[in-house]
């Protein structure tokens, strides 16, 4: 590369420099000005096609179109990792709705309508096809941690006990037994294919204290809406009560 000529008493080659580069500077935008026209010239010239605009604009747009869907459904699905990536002792955190301990004569009652009970056993819950999921948990308090859980996917739970009416309704409601807990959340989240009715967890039943025997795992939710010990589901048009929406938190708590 050529330095400039910055010896004592030559202040001309500098001068001569900077108004070489002025005149590439602008030959180099006229050029490109010149090449944008045309092109702009012969976009705009093009028949318009069935779609009310250029083809070559149509084309982009489809483009955009794509990588929009792309990044939204990615969007709506929270980042998976390795088993081996998950943490072997998982983080207790919460207790409300969680005095004692819970044996087989627990049952999860899902309320269709008001009159009209389903009641499960934890075996009827885990004849359903089996899903697993690694990812990060995050609490709204700043901490997050990868952990491995196992169940059924609400989707698969909803569809193998003929619940396509309830799948109409805006939210789903959950209660622990005692009553204590209890959150909503809106019916996209529930069927997103992520979210879990759970039992497992790092490949072992669910330890009491995870909410044994059924928890929520909803992954595209901060931890407050993965209600531990599942008594009761509703459906519901109205937005259910929600433990920690009651104390000011962001109902939606969406990741
Ligand atoms: N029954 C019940 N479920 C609960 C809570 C609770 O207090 N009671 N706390 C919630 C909150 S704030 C978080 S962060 C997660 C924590 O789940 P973990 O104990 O498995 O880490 O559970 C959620 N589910
Ligand atoms: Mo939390």
């Amino acid at each position: 590369m050529k330095t400039p000529n910055t010896a004592p008493g030559g202040q001309q080659p500098i001068d001569k420099e900077i108004r070489r580069r002025t005149v590439v500077s602008f030959s180099i935008f006229f050029v490109c000005l010149t090449i944008g026209g045309i092109l702009f010239y012969k976009l705009y010239n093009q028949p318009q096609s069935a779609s009310g605009v250029q083809p070559t604009l149509r084309k982009a747009l489809n483009a955009d179109d794509k990588i929009f869907s792309l990044l939204f459904s990615k969007k709506n699905e929270a980042r998976s990792f390795k088993k081996e990536n998950a943490v072997k002792n998982v983080r207790v955190n919460g207790d409300v709705g969680m005095d004692g301990e819970l044996d087989t004569t627990w049952r999860l009652k899902v309320a269709r309508k008001p009159g009209d009970t389903l009641v499960l056993t934890l075996d009827d819950i885990k004849a359903l096809p089996k899903t697993e999921i690694v990812f990060d948990f995050k609490c709204v308090e700043g901490w997050s941690q990868v952990t491995w859980w196992g169940g059924v996917r609400f989707s698969d739970f909803m569809e193998k006990y003929n619940l396509a009416p309830q799948m109409a309704t805006k939210y789903v409601g959950m209660i622990t037994p005692d009553e204590a807990y209890y959150v909503g959340n809106d019916m996209p989240s529930m069927l997103q294919p992520q979210t879990l009715l759970c039992y497992e967890m790092n490949g072992k039943p669910l330890p009491q204290d995870q909410g044994y025997p059924l928890r929520l795992i909803i992954p595209v939710k901060y931890g407050i809406k993965h209600l531990k010990r599942i008594g009761v589901v509703y459906f519901s048009n109205d937005k259910p009560k929600d433990y920690w929406a009651e104390q000011g938190y962001d109902y939606y708590a969406g990741l």
